[in-house]
């Protein structure tokens, strides 16, 4: 009786073992398609109407790229606020400009100096 029972256990304990195994395989697996997910670059719009940029304020991962598109009647650029290191150069209606984002970003209009947005690096 007592190597029966033996061996009963060691069947469970075994079992056990396999389904440790396999919940810490599906669960690296589907840790690792988020990260994958989430690392990837992805694409976001400021949309440039009535002087002001929508949205004001944006929220990005390293890396992604912002896109200006002008809708309003009159040319605007897209000029980094703090020491202005980058500027789009004016543009006009029904045209746009993009810019891969790696770090925090306050920028304005050059031309018309209220209009103001910032972008945010987020983890
Ligand atoms: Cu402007």
């Amino acid at each position: 009786m007592q190597p029966h029972k033996s061996s009963a256990s060691k069947f469970l304990i075994i079992l056990a073992v396999l389904v440790c195994v396999f919940l810490l395989i599906s669960g690296f697996k589907s840790s690792q398609k988020i990260v994958h997910k989430d690392s990837s670059p992805t694409t976001h719009t400021v949309t440039i109407f009535r002087m002001k940029y929508h949205p004001a304020q944006l929220n990005v991962k390293k890396g992604d790229t912002v896109i200006w598109i002008n809708k309003d009647f009159v040319p605007h650029d897209v000029t980094e606020e703090t020491t202005q290191k980058w500027t789009s150069k004016p543009f006009n209606q029904g045209e746009q400009w993009s810019k891969v984002v790696n770090e925090d970003v306050k920028y304005f209009c050059n031309l018309h100096k209220v209009m103001k947005g910032t972008i945010t690096i987020i983890k």
